[in-house]
């Protein structure tokens, strides 16, 4: 299997992240991906290339221009400022307040924000640029025939909606491979979010449209980030209806159960006949992720990588989240390599 991969994640690095009211090392790390293309590496899953530029119009295929101006000149309208520390907004349009968008830094950050766990830092709009262009790159691939393609994107994506951030996203790599196999041909696309967090941002972006089938497995918002999206009676809207499919699962949540919910998945996306298949790859479901709390192990993600294979689409894999860094690489290319048979 082919990886797709850039350096230039290290150009997303920020130190800090609000967490439990104190500003701590960020979970999303660039160790993060120096773990999983070092285990790549180590298994022999196949060839590493790096992207190509595809540029910025499939990016405004997902993503509101304003929003897109926006994080390219965030951090040098903050540093402008002279604020000491890294961006990160603390005011919001809550409920029955306008909706407009301020002039001032800290407003746009509020505007745009989902949270404000995700510092934006010199070099992240950079970094989040790429981490769009692996994914394109590597559905190109998959376009032009290959079964499957992983895309090691950093920073992740799925929390990110049309004029939105946040969850350590900016740009939505998996929304923005799926758009792109449509635009080249492909009909119908199904996207699969086996991360640990609901993908609000994926689901935001699909949630009227027949094209592109939306499932997701993942904490239950009640109780896990994103808290406020990812609920089961979230089905779609207008054409859209009945093409997206949640599944909340408790705290403690083992294997087997996360597999029948898999299998159910995986059941609709055979009976939608996709041309292409993304999966939101996150490895935070594994048992000692430390933001987290589903208990998979690692062989698990093996029988899922086969499980995911028996449906015999063309897939992508596109990287989200997953902070046990230790055992982040055995993890995510255990799925690789179940998908694969190797
Ligand atoms: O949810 C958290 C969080 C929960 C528990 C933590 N512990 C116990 C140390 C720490 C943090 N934070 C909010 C931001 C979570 C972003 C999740 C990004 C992701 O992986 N999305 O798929
Ligand atoms: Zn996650």
């Amino acid at each position: 299997m082919k990886t797709f991969f850039t350096e230039k994640h290290k150009l997303r690095n920020a130190k800090t992240e609000l967490y439990g009211g104190e500003l701590v090392e960020p979970f999303e790390r660039p160790s993060r991906a120096e773990f999983i293309i070092n285990r790549v590496k180590h298994e022999n899953l196949g060839p590493i290339h790096d992207p190509q530029d595809h540029g910025m119009d499939a990016i405004y295929r997902i993503h509101d221009r304003d929003y897109v101006d926006f994080l390219q000149v965030a951090w040098e309208k903050w540093q402008a400022e002279n604020f000491a520390g890294e961006a990160i907004p603390t005011t919001w349009p809550a409920r029955r307040m306008s909706q407009r968008v301020p002039e001032f830094i800290e407003g746009k950050l509020g505007y745009y924000a989902m949270a404000c766990e995700t510092s934006i830092t010199q070099g992240t709009w950079e970094a989040a640029y790429w981490s769009a262009q692996v994914a394109l790159t590597a559905a190109a691939q998959v376009g032009a025939g290959d079964n499957g393609v992983f895309a090691l994107c950093r920073p992740p994506g799925h929390h990110s909606a049309l004029d939105m951030y946040g969850g350590y996203c900016f740009l939505n790599n998996a929304a923005i491979a799926a758009q792109s196999f449509l635009d080249n041909g492909a009909n119908r696309v199904a996207i699969v979010d086996v991360d640990f967090h609901h993908g609000n941002g994926t689901q935001d972006i699909f949630y009227q449209r027949d094209d592109v089938l939306f499932v997701s497995l993942h904490g239950d918002p009640s109780d896990a980030f994103p808290h406020f999206l990812g609920y089961r009676d979230e089905t779609g809207e207008g054409a859209g209806a009945g093409f997206n499919l949640n599944y909340p699962m408790k705290p403690g949540t083992e294997f087997d159960e996360w597999r029948a919910a898999l299998a159910e998945a995986l059941k609709r996306v055979s009976d939608y006949a996709p041309d292409a298949l993304v999966i939101s790859l996150g490895v935070d479901t594994f048992e000692t992720d430390p933001i987290s709390f589903f208990k998979l192990k690692s062989e698990d993600f093996v029988t899922y990588g086969k499980d995911i294979a028996k449906l015999q689409l063309p897939t992508l894999f596109v990287m989200e989240g997953g902070y046990d860094i230790e055992e982040i690489g055995i993890n995510t290319v255990n799925v690789l390599q179940g998908f694969s048979g190797q």
